[in-house]
């Protein structure tokens, strides 16, 4: 039905007219997608079913990626891409009068996910179909994605993002391979002869039901798998015994409770609150998809202990990182094996990566939380902790101090880094210096006991959104240049380096990011009433709102530049459209004043005719993955200046640089490996250096007051969050001032300086147009080192051992 433009307006005509009883003209935009959105669903069942038939023919190893956050955002032009057919759905469009780009922004963003470490998920899965790796995902199919940003009066007000409303065309139910998890109860131990058995009983059933999503590979016919679980209530196979005198509203209320572990993504993605209901997420994830494995295995092979030869489970971060207790009482209580042979093969099996080493973000449970959830979990870990210790003990006889530290179980919290480093056979981190500081300080005793575990996986996005989606007259300027190989080898982008002092590609270039420009131009317009000017600096910050990303130091840059084109009405700068988009955690209060900020200075800065629009500030409401796809491309300049060594990696960096846009940066995380591929001259870098910031946290002396009483350019700017100047009546910036003032735990007013000082480097070099456009070649030519089709090769040749099979 897609194989040319008449077959398919035919095949489409009859389809809108079966499904919705209407004519074209009479069906709306909605209509129009979901017609389109079900025919791509059944042009890929064919191969789904192929792709998981040869999986299992050919006995191949698979992974399973387990992650509380997919960040998919909209996924039928991923689709139509990756299956070759979008131009013949275009064209067919066109002649029926219909616009795709139109139809593909009625479907609403899978917003499954907070940030980097969710839109990673969704970008490794798309890199392991593309690369025919037998690969899917496993995750929970939140009721409410992460909620919607709503903006009034410049403060961020919080609305639930009920993303399923009108359905979602990609998703089947598989009510027949709904599994059973099991909440709280008791476990009965009894003695059989010389082992134990354990006995769950009086607990709570919750039904996981599967939703499965298809993961389209790029111009391959491998179909892989995003499982998501759905959780129901168990009424009718509840057990009544210990249930019969419960009345009506109780089963009411046991309904509501076990809907509840499904019904919305935890939005806060920068401090750990021990929430029971989201470590009832986590079990339900992990015992879930861990019996499905299992049971899945078994049906092929009848010795346990070659499992780990067949499978790999992955855990994003901690998250799911239950997984090692789960698939050890599955193995024990289940399979009936004894302990160290269940140990060899949960070790073997799984793998983790670590996301942060901010301290206030790591998972620990309290144990009055966990245990009478999870009592038999709970043993097990208690278990692998003892065990643990023992071992570290006879090691390290008398060190009490450091067997605590060391420990999964201390001060009574469960700690699951600790867990999951000693429960599996890969540690990683996401990127060279992120793994460097786990290794080094975060990690180190572990490293010190089992060095082979650790290792590094720098983060990678994929080409096929970020740029062949994206930024289609990039992708043609790219393709008229080196051909078309790029796109199935992103490493090829590097050929555009000979080329990086071609004028003629300059020139190309900077077209297609005028093109772009325009384009945010007139949506900034639309949206927001604000006129920018396109031959201005776009300079973006985009990402959540964070105190250590510092969106403030953004901001107390733009503070200062105002102050001196307003004292100095002649001077002529060249003009910068400050672009914000970002959401704060609903109770991360400083966060949601950094975001009422912003929204005050742009309100003065844009309606002050004195400063002739040289300078725009705007901030775009309700950042997520479909926001980033028109903003990137239009970006001349990529704001990465989180504190030195806080930023784990960073994977909007990347989609920049992929875009052309230049960057201005610490030396945190990916911005490193990004200044060492594309070189010093052609990144805008500043700030203290990782090992200055560890050094002022472990040994002191800064002291942020030297710097408010030193530099009067940062006196200015803080006096004016309290004088007046930006400061209406009911307006309160004291929290920010303080937080700055008196401690400045990020260094916002240590790295202003040399913040300033690359801006002015920044605001020179893009007066130089032709260098300016050979940098961004050279960045569009190394952004193919970060490709996530790169990174998903090493994960599976040295973390999952995973070979490629070709789907016929
Ligand atoms: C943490 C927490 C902690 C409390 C409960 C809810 C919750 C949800 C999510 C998170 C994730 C925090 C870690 C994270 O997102 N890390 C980001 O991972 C990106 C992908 O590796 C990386 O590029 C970013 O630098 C890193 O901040």
């Amino acid at each position: 039905m897609f194989h040319d433009k008449e077959t398919f307006k035919k095949a489409y005509l009859e389809r809108l007219i079966s499904m919705h009883g209407k004519g074209l003209e009479e069906t709306t935009p909605a209509d129009q997608y979901y017609t389109l959105g079900m025919m791509v669903r059944e042009y890929v069942s064919r191969n789904w079913i192929a792709t998981n038939n040869q999986y299992q023919v050919k006995d191949t190893k698979q992974v399973y990626y387990l992650s509380l956050e997919f960040l998919l955002g909209k996924l039928l032009k991923s689709y139509l891409i990756n299956l070759n057919i979008r131009t013949v759905c275009e064209e067919g469009f066109q002649e029926l009068g219909l616009d795709l780009e139109k139809i593909e922004a009625e479907e609403p963003d899978a917003g499954l996910g907070n940030g980097g470490l969710g839109r990673l998920a969704a970008d490794f899965l798309d890199s392991m179909a593309a690369l025919h790796y037998p690969g899917h995902g496993m995750g929970i199919r939140y009721r409410y994605g992460l909620f919607e940003q709503k903006i009034i009066d410049g403060y961020q007000v919080e609305i639930p993002d009920y993303w399923l409303r009108e359905g979602n065309v990609w998703e089947v139910r598989k009510s027949d391979k709904t599994v059973e998890v099991r909440f709280g109860g008791e476990v009965i131990t009894k003695e059989m002869g010389d082992t134990l058995s354990f006995d769950h009983v009086k607990y709570e059933p919750v039904l996981a039901v599967p939703y499965d999503m298809p993961v389209i590979g790029y111009h391959n016919k491998t179909v892989n798998s995003l499982r998501l679980w759905n959780a129901e209530s168990a009424i009718k196979d509840y057990d009544f015994d210990h249930m019969h005198n419960r009345h009506y509203h109780q089963m009411i209320e046991y309904k509501k409770s076990t809907e509840s572990i499904s019904e919305f993504l935890y939005p806060d993605d920068s401090t750990f609150d021990g929430k029971r209901l989201r470590l009832k997420q986590q079990y339900f994830l992990v015992s879930a998809s861990l019996q499905t494995i299992l049971a899945r295995y078994k049906r092929q092979h009848e010795d346990i202990a070659h499992m780990p030869e067949k499978i790999a489970i992955h855990t994003n971060d901690t998250h799911p990182v239950l997984a090692i207790p789960e698939l050890m009482r599955l193995l024990m209580d289940q399979e009936g094996l004894g302990w160290e042979e269940a140990w060899d093969i949960t070790t073997k099996t799984i793998s983790y990566t670590n996301h942060t080493i901010l301290s206030e973000a790591l998972e620990c449970w309290a144990i009055e939380v966990m245990a009478p959830l999870l009592p038999r979990i709970f043993m097990i870990i208690e278990e692998i902790n003892e065990r643990y210790c023992q071992k570290l003990w006879d090691q390290y006889p008398g060190e009490w101090e450091k067997i605590r530290r060391m420990a999964i179980i201390s001060d009574g919290y469960v700690r699951m880094a600790p867990l999951a480093i000693i429960g599996c056979h890969s540690v990683n981190g996401v990127s060279a210096l992120h793994s460097t500081i786990l290794v080094e300080d975060l990690m180190k005793e572990f490293y010190e006991e089992e060095p082979d575990k650790f290792n590094n996986k720098t983060n990678g996005i994929t080409h096929r959104r970020w740029l062949i989606g994206a930024n289609p007259g990039l992708t043609n300027v790219i393709t008229d240049v080196i051909g078309a190989g790029w796109k199935s080898s992103p490493s090829q982008l590097k050929r555009l380096i000979s080329y990086k002092n071609d004028a003629a590609l300059q020139q190309s270039v900077a077209k297609v990011k005028l093109e772009n420009k325009e384009k945010l131009a007139a949506l900034i317009w639309r949206d927001y009433g604000i006129k920018v000017d396109t031959s201005s600096i776009f300079d973006v910050h985009i990402k959540r709102i964070h105190a250590y990303k510092r969106q403030l130091l953004n901001v107390f840059h733009i503070m200062n530049l105002y102050k001196r084109v307003k004292e100095n009405p002649d001077i002529s700068i060249t003009p910068r459209t400050f672009i914000f988009g970002g959401k704060a955690a609903p109770g991360y209060h400083l966060a949601k004043s950094i975001v009422k900020l912003i929204h005050t200075i742009a309100e003065v800065i844009n309606h002050d005719p004195s400063i002739r629009d040289q300078i725009k500030v705007v901030f775009i409401r309700n950042y997520g993955v479909s926001h980033a796809e028109s903003i990137i491309p239009a970006a001349d300049v990529s704001e990465q200046i989180s504190t030195a060594s806080k930023e784990a990696s960073g994977t909007g960096n990347m989609k920049f640089m992929m875009n052309g846009a230049l960057t201005i940066g610490t030396l945190d995380g990916a911005n490193i490996e990004i200044a060492q591929k594309v070189g010093d001259d052609h990144i805008f870098l500043f700030g203290l250096r990782p090992d200055e910031v560890l050094d002022y946290y472990q040994h002191g002396g800064y002291h942020a007051r030297d710097m408010y009483n030193r530099d009067k350019r940062i006196r200015v700017i803080l006096d004016q969050l309290m004088n007046g100047t930006f400061v209406k009546e009911d307006v309160d910036f004291k929290s920010i001032y303080y937080s700055l003032i008196d401690y400045d735990e990020y260094f916002v007013l240590k790295d202003f300086p040399s913040y300033v000082d690359a801006q002015q480097t920044v605001e020179q070099s893009y007066q130089h147009t032709a260098s300016w456009y050979e940098k961004s070649i050279v960045n569009i030519a190394h952004s193919g080192a970060f490709s996530s089709d790169q990174t998903i090769s090493r994960y599976a040749k040295e973390i999952w051992d995973l070979e490629p099979l070709r789907v016929q």
